[in-house]
């Protein structure tokens, strides 16, 4: 077994995996994420990709990516549908999302959860060298940096939640919750996207297992301190702008337009088909726009772009119904022949075709019900290089609390997000020029590179890690 200095751990592997049994288009997967970030650290620091590979079965043994050595972490039939769509998509993430779905509780899957994270630990233990930096990611794993510490405590440990983490009544639910506090306990350092989040966390920190916390930093009784604290994920602006401005994706641009009718507006979501993202109260308040008069089918389009996720799921089979129906009920009730009230897009893009559609949009509706950040409402930012188009974006999302210039939004208050889409709708053009440039500094200051170095800096690796690292 090679050992690396940097070990990142993960569910999944940054690879694409045609035969995904989820379908999801999580941002692991996506080619543009952590691993182009961590690019420049890969000449000087040997370092693995711990992760499934989105199949059961054995686990392959995988060639190196751009030299991050990749090692697969094998998953069952019984652990797939038990660890990752069971107390992983059923039971915690429901719960993190302001249980907007009824969280699932089931004790034969918690003891399954932590099997497959006992998995993943010793797989850390065996790759990373003495005193080496382990990297946790996310829910699926939030077992792994306790269980590694105590086998290894000469590793530093971070982990980072990508998903927002709920306010101290909404967690005391989970039947195991001691347990999962004190597994991301484990780490030096905990990150999350928002600051509230940090908060919620200390306070369970000193609520379940009295802790003295802070929203800085938790002491447990062993003596062991924590770091906690923000840390906003983000995106590759400038290759997602560079992206944008290339002929081909202008000329497509256009080319959708056309196709669309070129109508005077378009309004594009793009989401994964899940719950939180509020696709279906998206698509009330558009169809109570035309309904009332407020927008004209053949002038405004909406373009709803929906990858279907967690297929297994019931929640999400029954979810894709009711999208589905609803799409049928407006387009039947609205629809002229040729023109379409609402464009249904129920699959997965490459980039260069989403950088087109985001150049399309006019408006961009980014509107769930909670979200750890959002990077559909980054991306959108990073390809308006002229300074158009308007960003309606839900208070709920974490990167609400960057863009407070956007068209800022409660998305269960209907009247609200109508009112919303009618403001980003007939917004003066100078006024949304104003908005976009001030989105896009407080981007260009806070992407992908920028986060990678604070989140690393914290953690207190060492000069060696963050010194070859863009900012
Ligand atoms: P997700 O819930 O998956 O991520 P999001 O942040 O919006 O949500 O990322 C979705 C990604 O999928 C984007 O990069 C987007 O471009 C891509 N995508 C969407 N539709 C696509 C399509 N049709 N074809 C191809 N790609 C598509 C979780 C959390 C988020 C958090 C991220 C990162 O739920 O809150 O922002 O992790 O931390």
């Amino acid at each position: 077994m090679r050992q690396s200095s940097l070990v990142v751990v993960a569910m999944r592997l940054p690879i694409d995996d045609d035969v995904a049994r989820d379908g999801a288009c999580e941002w692991r997967r996506s080619p543009g994420g952590l691993v182009n970030a961590l690019h420049p650290i890969l000449q000087h620091t040997p370092t693995t990709w711990i992760g499934w590979t989105g199949s059961t079965g054995p686990a392959p043994q995988l060639p190196d990516l751009d030299s991050v050595r990749l090692h697969a972490v094998p998953l069952s039939e019984e652990e797939f549908a038990e660890h990752y769509e069971g107390f992983a998509n059923s039971t915690l993430w429901p719960l993190y999302h302001d249980a907007v779905e009824q969280p699932v509780y089931h004790r034969k899957w918690f003891q399954t959860y932590r099997q497959v994270n006992e998995r993943f630990a010793e797989a850390a233990d065996a790759c990373a060298e003495p005193g080496a930096t382990v990297w946790v990611q996310d829910y699926h794993l939030q077992l792994v940096p306790g269980l590694l510490r105590e086998r290894r405590p000469d590793l530093r440990i971070g982990f980072f939640m990508h998903v927002p983490f709920p306010p101290p009544e909404l967690f005391v639910q989970l039947p195991r919750r001691a347990e999962l506090l004190a597994g991301m306990l484990g780490a030096d350092l905990v990150g999350f996207q928002r600051e509230q989040a940090a908060h919620n966390f200390a306070q369970l920190a000193t609520k379940v297992l009295g802790a003295r916390a802070t929203d800085r930093r938790i002491e447990l009784a062993d003596g062991h301190l924590v770091r906690i604290g923000a840390f906003p994920v983000s995106i590759d602006m400038a290759e997602l702008a560079a992206l944008a401005q290339r002929p081909e994706v202008a000329a497509r641009a256009t080319q959708i337009r056309h196709d669309l009718g070129d109508p005077r507006r378009v309004i594009l979501a793009v989401d994964r088909l899940d719950y939180t993202k509020g696709i279906e109260q998206r698509l009330k308040a558009y169809s109570e726009l035309i309904a009332g008069g407020h927008v004209k089918v053949h002038d405004t389009v909406m373009v709803q772009v929906a990858v279907p996720s967690r297929e297994r799921v019931a929640q999400y089979r029954i979810l894709r119904d009711r999208v589905e129906r609803e799409v049928g009920r407006i387009n039947g009730e609205f629809s002229r022949v040729g023109e379409p009230a609402v464009h249904y897009l129920n699959r997965p893009f490459d980039r260069a075709e989403l950088a087109a559609l985001y150049r399309v949009a006019d408006i961009m509706a980014v509107t769930p019900l909670r979200d750890g950040m959002n990077l559909v409402a980054k991306e959108y930012v990073a390809t308006r290089f002229d300074h158009t188009g308007a960003l309606v974006l839900s208070e709920f999302a974490g990167a609400a609390a960057e863009f407070d210039r956007a068209y800022l939004v409660n998305p269960h208050d209907l009247d609200g997000l109508k009112g919303a889409l009618i403001r980003a709708i007939e917004a003066d053009p100078a006024d949304v020029a104003e908005r976009m440039r001030a989105m896009r500094a407080h981007l260009a200051e806070h992407d992908i590179h920028a986060w990678l170095h604070r989140y690393l800096t914290a953690l207190d690796t060492g000069e060696t890690l963050v010194a070859h690292l863009k900012r």
